[in-house]
C-alpha cells in the first residue's frame, strides 16, 4: 500500500514546518534514560558511561541483577545503594524535558509515555495526566510480600539515610513501585497503549528500544504518522517508514535547534531556567548541567560513586 510522504524535508526544518501545521495536532512521545543523561543521571547501556558497564566490575551475578525482583528479595543492599544515589530531588530536569512542557502548553502534547524513574518530567512542569511512567517511579512504595503501602516520608527518610525499608505490618522487603525485570507493568501503561495510534507525530528519544513491551509502541503509531528518533546511535527500526526521521544528536541540541526554526526557543529556555533544582541532596548543590565536558563528568563521577559504594556494600570488591 502507497503512503503519502507529508513530512517535506527529513530534517530540523522540515519537522518544524510539519509541527507548525494544522496536521500536527496531537505529539506522543516515547522517552528513555537518553534524555536524563545531560542531568548526570546514567543510562542503562551507553558503552563506557552507563550503569551496567559500571556494575560490570561488581561481581554481582550479572548487572541487571540489580534490578530483579528476585535477586531483590534475597539481597536488597545493591537497588538501596543505587536509589540512595539516583533518588529524585538531586537533579535538574534537562533542556528535553522543558521542551515536553513547552509541547504542553502550545497544547500539542497529548501523551508523553517515559521508561524513566527520575520524575523529571514531573520536576519540569509537565502535567501528570499526561505522563505514562511505563516503569513506575519513586513516587509511591509497596512492601513486596503483603501489598501494604509505606509511609512516602519515611521512604524518603530511610533511602536518604541508607536504611532498608521494611513493612510495618509484615516486615517484608519495601520497594518502591518501580518496574524490576520479572514484574508486570502498570495498569496505567497498559489502559494508555491505544494513545499511539492518535499520534499525528511521534517522537522516540534517547532510548536503545530494547526493553519490551515498551519498545513495541513505536509499531502502533498509524502508517502515515510520522515517526522521529532523536538518539546517539540508530536504533529499532525507525527510518524505515517513508515519513520516518532520523535525527543523530543529543537531544538537547535537537531539542534547542527545533524551538530554534518554530521561534520557541527563548519559551523553552525561559522554561528551563524555571527548573534550577530547589531541592537540596544531602546539603550537597544539584548537579551542573552546562556545557558537554561537565554532564560527562557528573556521570562518571557518580558512576564511580555508585559501584564504589555497591561494592564496599557487597563486599566483594578485588
Ligand atoms: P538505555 O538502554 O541505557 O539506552 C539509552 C539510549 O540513549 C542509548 O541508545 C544512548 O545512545 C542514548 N543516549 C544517551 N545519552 C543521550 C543523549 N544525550 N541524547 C540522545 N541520546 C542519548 O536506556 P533505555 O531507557 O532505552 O532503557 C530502558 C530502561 C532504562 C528503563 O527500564 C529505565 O527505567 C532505565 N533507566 C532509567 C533512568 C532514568 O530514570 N533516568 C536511568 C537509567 C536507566
Amino acid at each position: 500500500m502507497a503512503r503519502s510522504k507529508i513530512i517535506k524535508g527529513k530534517d530540523i526544518p522540515g519537522l518544524a514546518e510539519y509541527i507548525s501545521s494544522d496536521k500536527c495536532q496531537n505529539i506522543v512521545l516515547m522517552l528513555g534514560a537518553g534524555v536524563s543523561t545531560s542531568a548526570g543521571i546514567p543510562d542503562f547501556r551507553s558503552p563506557e558511561t552507563g550503569l551496567y558497564a559500571n556494575l560490570a566490575r561488581l561481581k554481582l551475578p550479572y548487572p541487571e541483577a540489580v534490578f530483579e525482583i528476585n535477586f531483590f528479595r534475597k539481597n536488597p543492599v545493591p537497588f538501596y545503594t543505587l536509589a540512595h544515589e539516583l533518588y529524585p530531588g538531586k537533579f535538574r530536569p534537562t533542556i528535553t524535558h522543558s521542551f515536553i512542557r513547552l509541547l504542553e502548553r502550545h497544547r500539542l502534547l497529548h501523551t508523553c509515555f517515559t521508561q524513566n524513574i527520575d520524575t523529571l518530567e514531573r520536576r519540569a512542569g509537565v502535567p501528570d495526566d499526561k505522563i505514562i511512567e511505563a516503569h513506575g517511579s519513586f513516587a509511591s512504595q509497596h512492601c513486596i510480600d503483603c501489598r501494604a503501602s509505606y509511609d512516602d516520608a519515611e521512604m524518603e527518610r530511610q533511602i536518604l539515610a541508607k536504611e532498608i525499608p521494611k513493612c510495618t505490618r509484615c516486615k517484608g522487603l519495601v520497594k518502591p513501585d518501580i518496574v524490576f525485570f520479572g514484574e508486570n507493568l502498570p495498569d496505567e501503561f497498559i489502559k494508555a497503549i491505544p494513545n499511539v495510534a492518535k499520534a499525528d507525530l511521534l517522537i522516540i528519544m534517547g532510548t536503545s528500544l530494547t526493553v519490551h513491551p515498551f519498545a513495541g509502541l513505536a509499531e502502533r503509531a498509524g502508517a502515515s504518522c510520522p515517526r522521529v528518533l532523536i538518539n546517539l546511535d540508530q536504533v529499532g527500526n525507525i527510518g524505515k517508514r517513508p515519513n520516518d526521521i532520523v535525527l543523530l544528536d543529543k537531544c538537547d541540541e535537537v531539542v534547542r535547534k527545533l524551538c530554534r526554526e518554530l521561534g520557541w526557543e527563548d519559551e523553552l529556555m525561559a522554561l528551563w531556567a524555571q527548573t534550577e533544582a530547589k531541592a537540596a541532596w544531602d546539603g550537597e548543590e544539584p548537579e551542573a548541567v552546562s556545557g558537554a565536558t561537565e554532564e560527562e563528568a557528573t556521570a562518571e563521577d557518580l558512576m564511580g560513586t555508585i559501584t564504589d559504594a555497591i561494592g564496599r556494600q557487597l563486599n566483594l570488591e578485588d
